[in-house]
């Protein structure tokens, strides 16, 4: 109301300078000039490429903040129920051209800065991906926020700003995984707003006392440091609404050690505590595999400790009784990694803000929903208790507590079935004890739910079948994982999204991508099939570049390009594709020229990094290139086949192969992978499906129609008895299948490289074969002939398959998971920016 302070038209000529015509490249060209002339303190006609990607990228980001701040001035006067997204990881790989797209500004920002002398691709590649996640789970972050900001949910992100992301995958000469440090953050990052002002104190270890006749207790003493926020807007599509992703960075507390200084000893009372700095120094390079470190404990709850005083901050400005903060704030945990959120609250509640335990409780399971992305067991998360005892004592007690009213409970409903307790104790009993997160999760929380409708069935069925029972059916949901249409269409396959746009006549399908369905008629269309074959041979093109200068290997790009890009894990069996080609290459070798003139030209890609620990996965990796070594140099193949491990994969390599591809390999064995998104990304690009049933392949065979994909393999209901077998009643390699027997001896000969090397991964599928490569080799291969049958001598069909493939994803936007989550999870109503503001 006291606003303006100082003279009115003063201000109101300031403001209105800001104010910025989308189509006025002169006006863009000078806020790029302005920038590197003063926030990068160059003389303007010193600007290089990295200068000028610098340079727009802050221009850019001008604009986002503009967008930021009324979107925090318009929510702030609303006060809307608003929703946050908790997750460890934030893969938003690079920034530039998907904000200038989601602005509306990217013709604008081209125009502007080819005006000055620049390809505005060029200046796209300076930029470095913020890599700050190992997959799928980081990625999905990402997509939904970008969801988010789109469809005008108030909502943020909060992770934590590790300054080192994945690491660098950089390939020996022996063809093996090294592995390099990613210093993303040593060319200054334009994308985050550092507020140093935004911190808050968070304690380590120390002693709790209790306070009598109260459920109060007092925690003091260890260690402190402070959670300072970094900011990264995230623009909407087609909306004002700009969303954020808030990071925390540790650091010490300085100048408050009186002792230090009372000792006369100045120099250590300013001695930055690296143990602090340590602690969102980097990124855990695992995924689907629990480590239990103690410095990863103290991520977790450096981030959700100053995370939930964030959110508190924000919900106490509105003077409202704290029985109101679930009708104001809905929290949603990406995976069990945010969990401490549960006992942090507890404590603040109790501790701080003196409520009793029962209402503290009544409020804090109102307030949080989980998300669970793994059966896989080695994955849940669990952590020794002694561990947790010396870092976070009150936090321990609290969950006792918790787990004592909860095995109440358990014991109410089902008297006397101690088996029953013991399987669901938040506390594993046995020395040593740990607390199990997800349960600890599941019991915290008002709602849980899975990723794909096969994984949520299979959570109920397996691993929380007992919660099942407890909580009854509704409280378990599916939310079907999605993937963004901005970034995974638009952004990086530009020409096929101008045909849809093009042949639609308008772009309401990036906001609302099941009208894509309107296309599937042109499959039947000649001169569309044509233009859609000749954007994707364009695509095959640019990747077929990259792959010469890069790695030198020439590719054809009328062979079928398939394309395996996911983590290394056993699970997905990235070696049910390698011993494949394998097999494709023996069977080359063995072929006369007649016979090799039938063959399908393959094209073989792989890209994924494997956890540095992780012995059989980083074996994967060396034998993919001593495999791809010899074959691409063997004159007997030539452009039949071609293996290409494409290193140091990336979102931005991945908005390269996802465009590119044919086919899209999705091979877990049935019923581990949760969901899967790079199966959505592959197929919104027109990549025919051959997978597994398994994970989110189940709804995108049915959705593209069963003709679309080719499936083989056992299915989850056979794989346990399959397993067993293996186990206990194993039978021989050449029993189980003859072909990869066959396989194993060419590795075992030394034609990929000394044979003893792999031993240990052979044993994998000699002994227990676990993951059942030996069982699904025969059906994968059968799979494999009947997609070449297809390629070879029906190329139009391929292409209808190809667009019907495409046009049928519209249920794989995560805007359709969002709005999946906040009509069913979070209750959430959207909260638009008007325009006019
Ligand atoms: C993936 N999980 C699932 N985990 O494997 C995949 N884990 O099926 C699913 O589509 C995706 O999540 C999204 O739901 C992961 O990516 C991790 O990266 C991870 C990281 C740290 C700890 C454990």
């Amino acid at each position: 109301d006291e606003w303006p302070i100082g003279d009115e038209k003063t201000w109101k000529t300031a403001l209105k300078d800001m104010e910025f015509d989308h189509e006025d490249e002169q006006k863009v060209a000078n806020t790029v000039v302005r920038h590197v002339t003063t926030s990068l303190a160059r003389q303007a006609y010193n600007m290089d490429t990295i200068a000028a990607y610098q340079a727009t990228a802050l221009s850019v980001r001008d604009r986002l903040l503009e967008r930021w701040n009324e979107t925090a001035l318009h929510h702030t006067k609303k006060a809307p129920k608003r929703v946050y997204y908790l997750s460890i990881e934030w893969l938003i790989g690079r920034s530039l051209d998907n904000a200038v797209l989601n602005l509306g500004l990217r013709n604008t920002y081209e125009g502007a800065t080819q005006k000055l002398g620049f390809n505005f691709e060029d200046l796209l590649n300076e930029e470095r991906d913020a890599g700050l996640g190992n997959g799928g789970l980081g990625r999905l972050a990402a997509c939904y926020i970008d969801s988010m900001a789109t469809l005008n949910i108030p909502g943020w992100g909060y992770g934590l700003r590790y300054n080192y992301g994945i690491f660098k995958q950089l390939i020996s000469n022996t063809g093996e995984q090294l592995e390099a440090p990613d210093p993303w953050l040593d060319r200054e990052n334009p994308w985050e707003i550092g507020r140093l002002d935004v911190a808050y104190p968070i304690r380590f270890y120390g002693r709790v006392e209790s306070v009598p006749h109260s459920d109060k207790a007092i925690w003091t003493g260890g260690m402190e440091c402070l959670a300072v926020a970094y900011d990264t807007p995230i623009p909407g599509f087609n909306t004002k609404n700009c969303a954020n992703i808030r990071l925390w960075s540790a650091k010490p507390v300085q100048g408050f050690d009186l002792n230090s200084f009372n000792a006369g000893n100045y120099e250590a009372s300013v001695a930055a505590s690296s143990e602090v700095e340590n602690i969102t120094r980097v990124l855990y390079p695992n995924d689907n595999m629990y480590a239990g470190k103690k410095l990863r404990i103290m991520q977790q709850y450096l981030w959700v400790s100053a995370s939930l005083q964030d959110i508190l901050r924000r919900f106490t400005k509105l003077d409202l009784p704290w029985t109101a903060l679930p009708d104001y704030v809905c929290i949603q945990m990406n995976d069990t990694h945010p969990t401490l959120a549960i006992p942090e609250l507890m404590r603040i509640l109790i501790d701080e803000e003196e409520l009793s335990y029962e209402d503290a409780w009544k409020i804090t399971t109102k307030v949080f929903a989980y998300t669970n992305h793994t059966v896989l067991p080695e994955a849940l998360e669990r952590w020794q208790i002694d561990l947790f005892e010396s870092l976070l004592p009150r936090h321990l007690q609290i969950i006792y507590r918790i787990n004592y009213d909860f095995m109440q409970a358990v014991a109410k409903r089902w008297p006397g079935d101690m088996d029953r307790m013991r399987r669901m104790s938040i506390i594993e009993e046995g020395t040593p004890k740990y607390v199990r997160m997800a349960y600890l999760a599941i019991v915290g929380s008002f709602k849980v739910n899975g990723v794909a409708e096969l994984h949520s069935q299979l959570l109920q069925a397996t691993i929380f079948k007992d919660f099942v029972e407890f909580k009854g059916r509704d409280f378990f949901t599916n939310v079907t994982n999605g993937i963004t249409p901005r970034r995974w269409l638009l952004q990086c396959n530009p020409q096929l999204a101008a045909l849809i746009t093009h042949t639609l006549g308008n772009d309401h399908w990036l906001t609302h991508l099941k009208t894509l369905k309107q296309l599937l008629p042109m499959s039947e269309n000649e001169e569309f099939r044509k233009a859609f074959t000749s954007i994707k041979l364009e695509n095959k093109q640019r990747l077929a570049d990259l792959v010469e200068t890069e790695l030198g290997i020439t590719l054809d790009i009328d062979s079928i390009f398939m394309t395996q890009i996911k983590r290394l894990h056993e699970y997905k069996r990235q070696t049910l594709n390698l011993f494949a080609v394998i097999y494709r290459y023996l069977r080359i070798k063995k072929a006369s020229p007649e016979e090799r003139k039938k063959i399908t030209k393959h094209t073989a890609i792989f890209a994924g990094k494997a956890a540095p620990g992780y012995y059989v996965a980083k074996l994967v990796i060396r034998l993919i290139n001593n495999v791809a070594k010899v074959v691409n140099n063997d004159p007997d193949v030539g452009p039949l086949l071609k293996v290409v491990f494409i290193p140091d994969y990336s979102v931005s390599i991945a908005e390269v192969l996802v465009p590119a591809s044919d086919v899209s390999v999705q091979i877990s064995t049935a019923g581990t992978e949760a969901s899967g998104t790079s199966n959505m990304k592959l197929a919104l690009n027109g990549a025919l499906l051959l997978g597994t049933v398994d994970g989110a392949n189940v709804e995108i065979a049915e959705d593209a129609g069963e003709d679309q994909s080719f499936l083989f393999g056992h299915l989850t209901e056979q794989v346990e008895g399959v397993r067993f077998t293996n186990s206990y009643q194993p039978t021989p390699l050449e029993q189980r299948s003859a072909e990869l027997a066959e396989v194993f001896k060419a590795v075992e000969s030394g034609i990929f490289g000394e044979g003893h090397t792999y031993d240990s991964l052979l044993k994998t599928v000699y002994e227990h074969d676990y993951y059942l490569v030996s069982n699904d080799f025969g059906s994968y291969l059968a799979a494999e002939r009947l997609m070449d049958e297809t390629y070879d001598n029906n190329r139009t069909e391929w292409v209808k398959k190809s667009i019907l493939t495409a046009f049928n994803m519209g249920d794989f936007s995560s805007d359709r998971s969002v709005q999946d989550y906040a009509d069913g999870i979070w209750s959430v109503e959207p909260c638009e920016v008007p325009n006019n503001l």
